[in-house]
């Protein structure tokens, strides 16, 4: 089999969702590829991309590495699948770690990276007021993530997890929205967050990659 058949082939575009699973392939060091799907033009919902995404999203994985092509979507599960391939770099392996790290992890999802979403439909709607009553509750959630980093390196203890991809993504998305004076810590935590080369990497996935 030769290598490009073995490495994953993650086909996104540079939206939150596929960023996250990129840094995730960067982090773990799992080969992968990317494959650009222009949203813009609507690549997202033409019939080769629905064969693998009925719900005409992105991120979808192929993965060949275990033989057959798999197909995948979501980028949570998708995610996932990463930390079961090589485990433990994405999700620390002791149960007491993991759960906390899967806490904060689902707090970004959830919390902060769900309003988000919300907010953005409200707003390409035309509802205004709703999408910035969202757009706060999301930054408020960033704000209020200071804590988890208060005495530690990391959004989840000790080291490195996807609960700091997720913080990371929506909060670079947020950045000029965050009253970094009030939330000296979290300022420090991003900035480590910006010189991580596995992050550096992850956040470019999309910018050469090629439809
Ligand atoms: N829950 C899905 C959401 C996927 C999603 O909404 N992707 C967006 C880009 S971030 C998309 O494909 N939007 C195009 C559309 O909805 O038309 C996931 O986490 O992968």
């Amino acid at each position: 089999m030769k290598d490009a058949d073995r490495s994953i082939e993650l086909i996104g575009a540079r939206t939150g969702n596929c960023l996250r699973v990129a840094i995730g392939f960067e982090e773990t060091g799992l080969p992968y590829r990317t494959r650009s799907i222009d949203l813009r033009h609507g690549e997202h919902r033409e019939a080769d991309h629905l064969a693998l995404n009925p719900a005409g999203k992105v991120p979808t994985i192929i993965d060949r590495s275990r033989g057959d092509a798999f197909v995948l979507s979501q980028s949570n599960a998708i995610l996932m699948r990463l930390d079961g391939l090589r485990p433990g770099v994405l999700l620390p392996l002791g149960l007491t770690e993991r759960s906390v790290a899967m806490e904060r992890f689902f707090y970004f999802i959830t919390d902060a990276i769900g309003p988000s979403h919300a907010a953005f439909f409200l707003r390409n709607s035309g509802d205004k007021v709703g999408s910035a009553a969202l757009d706060a509750r999301s930054v408020a959630a960033i704000q209020d993530a200071s804590r988890f980093v208060e005495n530690s390196a990391f959004m989840a203890g000790d080291a490195f997890s996807l609960a700091d991809i997720a913080a990371f993504t929506i909060a670079a998305a947020c950045k000029r929205h965050i009253d970094w004076a009030k939330a000296p810590r979290l300022q420090q935590w991003y900035g480590a967050m910006e010189e991580r080369p596995g992050v550096q990497r992850g956040m470019a996935a999309f910018d050469t990659a090629t439809s």
